[in-house]
C-alpha cells in the first residue's frame, strides 16, 4: 500500500515545462534521476527491508562524507550521488524510506541484488526484476489515471528524466560461481545470454513505460576486489580471480551489443554504456599515477588484504590475536573501501568518466553530450 502512495504523489507536483523549476539560463536540465541495481547504487533500501542481511548500517560506514551510516555501501558518496550533484538534482532518496520527497528522483536499488531473481534471495532483498516493476507497475497505472494535462506533465517528466542501471556482478561473483549446480546445468555462454535477455527485457519496460535516457553501468572486475583475491590466496597468490573476469568480460561485450542494437531500435532514446571494467583495471595497475597507495587491499576490515574480518563488524575473539581491527587512515588514498567495494574517491573518479569521459570510457558518447543534445 506504501509503496503506491509514494509513487503517486510527485506525479502531482511534477513542475510543468516553463514554470518555476526550468533555469533557461541552464542548458543542463534532467528533472529527475531513477536509480536501480545493486550495493553500487543502494543509498539504503535494503536498512528498511527488515530481515534483509545485505546491510551497511553501522559504522564506519559513510564517515567521510555523511559521518553516519546510510545505508550506502561505502565511505561516503556513490557515483550516482555525484551524477545527481552535476545535474543539480538531490540524492535520489531510496524508495523504501518514509516520508521522503521523489520529485526529483527514486532510488530503487537494493544491495545483494542481481539481473536474475535468485541473485541474493537468501538475503532478502529486492531483485532488479522486482525494482523496474515497482517502477513501471505504479509509474504507469498512475499516468493512466491523470487528466490530459496531467499525463502530459507525466510524460515529459518521464521522458527527460534519466534511468541509470547497475548490476550483474552479483549474478556472477555471488550466484553462478557458487552454485555447481548452476555451473552444470548452463554453460558460461548461455548464463551470459540469460543476463542480458533479462536485462533488454528490463531495458523494454523502461521504454515502454516512457523512459527515453539512460545510463547502463557495465560490470567492473570483480575478480579484482579484495574479496576475491582473499579467496584466491592460496591458489593464485592473491591474484585476480579470472574466472571471474572472464565472464565478466563475456557479459560486458554483450551488454555492448545490446546497448548498440536497441540504440537503433528504439525511437528517440539513447542508451550509454560505461566501460569501468577498463578503467577500474588500470587504476589497480597503476594506482600511483591516480593518487593511490593501495589498489589491493580494503581501506576498512582486517587479515589478509584487510578482507577476512569484514569492515565494522566485531572481530571474534577467537581471532583477535591473529587480527588488529583496522580502518585506514586515508580512505581517499584507498581504491577499495571494503572487501568489495570502492571508496568514494573511485566512485568520485567514475562520475566524472561517466559525466566528460571520452570513447574509452563511454560510449556512443557521455552524459553531457547527451543532456546538452536533448535541451
Ligand atoms: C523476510 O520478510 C519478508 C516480508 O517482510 C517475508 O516475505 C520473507 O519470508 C522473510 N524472509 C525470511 C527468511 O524470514
Ligand atoms: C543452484 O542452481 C540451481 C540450478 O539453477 C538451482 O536450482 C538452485 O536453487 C541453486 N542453488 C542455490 C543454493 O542457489
Ligand atoms: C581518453 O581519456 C583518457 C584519460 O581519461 C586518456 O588516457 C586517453 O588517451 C583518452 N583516449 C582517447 C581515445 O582520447
Ligand atoms: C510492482 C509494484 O511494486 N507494485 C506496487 C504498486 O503499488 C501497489 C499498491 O500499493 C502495490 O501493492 C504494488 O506492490
Amino acid at each position: 500500500m506504501e509503496f503506491f502512495t509514494v509513487l503517486f504523489v510527485p506525479l502531482f507536483i511534477f513542475p510543468l515545462p516553463g514554470v518555476t523549476a526550468i533555469n533557461y539560463h541552464d542548458r543542463i536540465h534532467v528533472p529527475a534521476m531513477f536509480l536501480f541495481g545493486d550495493s553500487l547504487a543502494d543509498a539504503g533500501n535494503n536498512d528498511f527491508i527488515p530481515n534483509s542481511t545485505a546491510k551497511a548500517n553501522f559504522p564506519p560506514y559513510g564517515e567521510t562524507f555523511f559521518h553516519r551510516p546510510t545505508g550506502r555501501f561505502t565511505n561516503g558518496r556513490t557515483a550516482f550521488d555525484f551524477i545527481a550533484s552535476i545535474l543539480k538534482l538531490p540524492f535520489p532518496p531510496p524508495y523504501l524510506k518514509p516520508r521522503s520527497d521523489f520529485s526529483h528522483g527514486i532510488n530503487f536499488a537494493s544491495g545483494g541484488s542481481g539481473i536474475l531473481d535468485s541473485t541474493g534471495n537468501d538475503m532478502n532483498i529486492i531483485p532488479l526484476s522486482l525494482q523496474i516493476r515497482q517502477f513501471v507497475a505504479n509509474y504507469s497505472s498512475s499516468l493512466k489515471q491523470k487528466g490530459a494535462g496531467g499525463v502530459y506533465s507525466a510524460k515529459t517528466h518521464l521522458s527527460q528524466s534519466l534511468y541509470v542501471i547497475s548490476s550483474g556482478g552479483n549474478d556472477i561473483a555471488l550466484n553462478y560461481l557458487l552454485n555447481t549446480s548452476f555451473q552444470r546445468t548452463t554453460s558460461a555462454q548461455d548464463f551470459v545470454k540469460l543476463l542480458l535477455s533479462k536485462y533488454n527485457e528490463y531495458l523494454l519496460s523502461l521504454y515502454h513505460t516512457g523512459a527515453r535516457n539512460f545510463l547502463v553501468l557495465d560490470i567492473p572486475p570483480v575478480g579484482c576486489v579484495p574479496s576475491s583475491r582473499l579467496a584466491g590466496m592460496k591458489a593464485w597468490n592473491g591474484g585476480c580471480l579470472e574466472t571471474a573476469n572472464k565472464l565478466v568480460m563475456a557479459y560486458n561485450g554483450g551488454l555492448r551489443q545490446l546497448v548498440v542494437h536497441l540504440n537503433k531500435k528504439l525511437e528517440g532514446a539513447t542508451i550509454l554504456v560505461t566501460n569501468s571494467y577498463d578503467f577500474v583495471m588500470k587504476i589497480i595497475k597503476h594506482g600511483k599515477s591516480y593518487g593511490f597507495i593501495e589498489t589491493k587491499s580494503a581501506c576498512c576490515g582486517a587479515g589478509p588484504f584487510n578482507t577476512a574480518v569484514n569492515c565494522g563488524l566485531e572481530i571474534p575473539k577467537d581471532k583477535r590475536g591473529e587480527y588488529k581491527a583496522f580502518l585506514c587512515k586515508r580512505p581517499g588514498k584507498y581504491m577499495f573501501w571494503d572487501g568489495t567495494h570502492p571508496t568514494e574517491k573511485v566512485y568520485k573518479m567514475v562520475s566524472r568518466q561517466i559525466w566528460h569521459g571520452n570513447s574509452s570510457f563511454i560510449s556512443p558518447f557521455n552524459l553531457k553530450t547527451l543532456i546538452l543534445r536533448r535541451h
